[in-house]
């Protein structure tokens, strides 16, 4: 990290708590997981916060002093209303996208009606956000109450290093789809450079989400959108193991957990520590502690499970009944299963200190995490550290974020109330030579990724990767575009050199429908019957379909990227490859056929030197998928043959080794090595060998979104089109 570098950290909560009582304004620092893993990072730069503060001051008075001293915590303030509390924090994010990320779409509101005010408050995220940040700092946004800021802020700040951390699941994406306003959120996270998860599966959903939503294909770790790559990384976030440990090893830890053995009065001891939160589990964790006693009633009076449910989101309604539903089955539990000494379940609706977390870890034999799904889950891994003396017994739900990492746990399935009663049995039971050996591995896992090591390593590849979109912002609005092409129409001597489907023509359902219109055709002729221009159109189509729709232009064709070329005014075409290297085709057109039988909507096209599997009409995941197996079947069987295989733009394509659009343009046309001033454009991978060609002092527009060599960018062939008609108009003008 550079000395001079700031770092700006966004989360909907400051880590801090503020007291506003009595017209006095109270501050202190919050040791939540995120504040530690920062404090290393602070080390070493600059870093700032920007959040809510979790108060609204009554007057001007309390503002100033509550401002300044969050300034001591380097804190930038972003105030929630009561309206924003209501919409932005306990509507849209936690009535809309928490329950639904975490798979329970039944939990959410028949009406989805917040999403202005989460967008209003992300914007005004961005204001606090901008008013602290130069283009140079890195920016890191915390979490699904901030979707939309990474791409608020792309905006305002297009070079700005932005990571982004999601702390929940990222869900399945067929789960992702139910949610409204599903395109502008995932528009808004790719607004980042860089995405983080807490497992490999949540990166992998997005990725597929952003397939399915967006139709964008992205490789595993990153994606391209608008001419960046945004990184997709996976980041499991770890704990202050530090911090636990010292608390566990602490001189007052025996005599607080002897005293709490002592009230529990009991054999052996479970504990349960979450937020009361309905993604936890409470309530089957209860029933599988009932079916247990029914099960082996030799437990009954012996073993207790204490569950601390820490009061959360109380605002809003789900929790509300929650609280109702939970507070229910531990009354009914204890009345049937308990007696008149004891009651089975210990329930505790408050925090406790943190001495008296780590006491009543170190108090229980066996720690019961077991929510229906969650991004990570600290608490596991807190439990684990805390254990400094090697024993106890973890059981995990597999659907926590943990569960990937801490295999050595007893993992269940937290919907499986019986197998879950069994494992607790098994835990209770389990030999002390087995706890031990898997509570070792355990805390080896735990101990080598601290928090603080998640920090920086998220840090760090933030800032290892790309700064900004592009060295330099190539997009051209419609003034600048004009300019250029006024410009360009000053030259003598001006060839184009044009790319066909993308860039003069929108990219058809089918290619056969992508004919020219009589627009295209009259801009072309006129280009073409200027002096001192000449224009050549370089496609990969077959040779064809380019005869019958520009054969009649006074213009250059090139087809199949190179394989043939007709001059401007001549009838015959030439052919650059020799047919008897084309043995491959046959064996390869058998492959791509069975391709074309699994892949309802794919469409196998044969040119004369190559052929193309098009998958844009098959469904959007299997024809990635076979897209993917295809090349790697295609790559094994022509390994030792001169054939070259692309991926294009929902094609897959063979074609003869050594040809490419700029091969093409400079042997067959001889383009290049004249005074001309050669303006090409293009909108795919292919074309950029046509750009890698061309010579300096060429102008070279990419249309659309992907990443690219060229010198300026426009949306797609709208705008392309309106570049050669500004250069025909200004050309045609009398010089003055
Ligand atoms: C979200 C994701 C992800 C709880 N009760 C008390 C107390 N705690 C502390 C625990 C732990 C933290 O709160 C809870 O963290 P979790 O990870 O278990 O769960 P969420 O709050 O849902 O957090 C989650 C996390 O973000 C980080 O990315 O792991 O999946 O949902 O640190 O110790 N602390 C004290 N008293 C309590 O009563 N002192």
């Amino acid at each position: 990290m550079s000395g001079t570098s700031r770092l700006i950290l966004v989360a909907n909560r400051l880590p801090v708590s503020v007291d506003l009582g009595d017209g006095q304004v109270n501050i202190k620092a919050s040791s939540g997981g995120l504040a530690t893993g920062m404090r290393n990072l602070a080390k070493a730069e600059q870093t700032s916060w920007v959040g809510w503060p979790g108060a609204y001051p009554e007057n001007d008075e309390q503002r100033v002093s509550l401002e300044k001293q969050l300034r001591e915590h380097s804190a930038t303030p972003v105030y929630l209303s009561s309206r924003d509390a209501e919409r932005f924090y306990e509507g849209m994010s936690n009535s809309v996208i928490w329950p639904l990320f975490h798979y329970m779409v039944d939990r959410m509101p028949l009406l989805v009606s917040d999403y202005d005010d989460y967008r209003s408050v992300n914007e005004r995220f961005a204001d606090a956000v901008c008013a602290e940040a130069g283009e140079d700092d890195t920016i890191w946004i915390h979490d699904y109450h901030l979707l939309l800021l990474p791409g608020i802020l792309r905006e305002r700040l297009p070079r700005a290093r932005i990571g982004f951390f999601l702390h929940i699941p990222f869900p399945s994406s067929e789960i992702f789809r139910l949610l409204p306003h599903r395109e502008q959120l995932l528009r808004g996270m790719l607004g980042a450079n860089l995405i983080g998860f807490h497992t490999y599966g949540f990166a992998r959903h997005f990725a597929d989400a952003l397939l399915g939503t967006l139709g964008i294909e992205p490789e595993l770790d990153r994606v391209d959108v608008d001419g960046r790559s945004v990184s997709i990384g996976v980041f499991p976030m770890g704990i202050d193991v530090q911090s636990f440990e010292r608390l566990a090893e602490s001189p007052e830890l025996p005599e607080r957990v002897a005293q709490l053995r002592q009230a529990q009065g009991v054999e052996q001891l479970l504990l349960g520590v979450d937020r009361l939160d309905y993604t936890k589990g409470l309530p089957r964790k209860l029933l599988a502690m009932e079916l247990l006693l029914q099960r082996s009633p030799q437990y009954r009076g012996k073993v207790r499970l204490l569950q601390i449910a820490v009061p959360s989101r109380e605002a809003v309604s789900e929790y509300k009944s929650l609280r109702q539903d939970v507070e229910q089955l531990v009354g009914r539990i204890n009345g049937s299963s308990g007696s008149l000494h004891e009651a089975p379940i210990h329930y505790l609706y408050q925090p406790v200190t943190q001495a008296e977390l780590v006491a009543s870890y170190r108090a229980a034999e066996v720690m019961v995490v077991t929510p229906l799904r969650d991004g990570m889950n600290l608490v596991a891994k807190e439990y684990v550290a805390a254990r400094t003396d090697g024993d106890g017994v973890l059981v995990l739900s597999e659907l926590a974020g943990a569960a990937s990492e801490l295999g050595e746990a007893l993992t269940v399935n937290p919907y499986d109330v019986e197998s879950m009663a069994l494992n607790l049995d098994r835990a209770l039971s389990m030999p002390e030579a087995e706890r031990r050996e898997r509570m070792s591995a355990l805390r080896e896992k735990v101990r080598a990724h601290p928090v603080e090591r998640w920090a920086t390593s998220f840090v760090s590849t933030l800032e290892a990767g790309e700064r900004g979109p592009e060295p330099r912002d190539l997009r051209l609005d419609s003034s600048e575009l004009d300019r250029l092409a006024t410009t360009l129409a000053e030259q003598a001597e001006v060839i184009f050199a044009l790319d066909y489907d993308g860039t003069l023509v929108p990219i058809a359902r089918n290619p056969e429908l992508a004919v020219p219109d009589s627009g295209l055709t009259e801009l072309l002729d006129m280009l073409a019957g200027m002096s001192g221009v000449r224009v050549c159109v370089v496609s990969g189509r077959a040779q064809a379909s380019l005869a019958a729709w520009l054969g009649k232009l006074p213009i250059d064709l090139v087809a199949e990227h190179g394989v043939w070329s007709k001059r401007a005014n001549e009838e015959s075409w030439q052919c650059h490859i020799d047919p008897s290297a084309l043995g491959w085709v046959s064996d390869a057109r058998a492959i791509l056929e069975t391709y074309v039988e699994r892949a309802p909507g794919a469409i196998l096209e044969e040119k004369t030197a190559g052929l193309a599997w098009h998958y844009r009409n098959v469904d959007p995941y299997l024809g990635v998928h076979l897209a993917r197996e295809l090349r790697v079947h295609l790559v094994r069987h022509f390994a030792q043959l001169p054939v070259s295989i692309l991926g294009g733009r929902k094609v897959i394509e063979l074609r003869p080794q050594g040809l490419d659009k700029g091969s093409a343009a400079r042997d067959s046309l001889s383009l290049f090595g004249t005074k001309a001033v050669i303006a090409a454009a293009g909108d795919d991978r292919t074309d950029e060998d046509l750009f890698a060609a061309l010579p300096d002092g060429s102008i070279s527009l990419c249309a659309g979104t992907l990443a690219t060599r060229a010198a300026y960018r426009v949306s797609g062939p709208e705008q392309v089109r309106r570049f050669l008609r500004r250069f025909a108009e200004t050309r045609t003008l009398p010089r003055g």
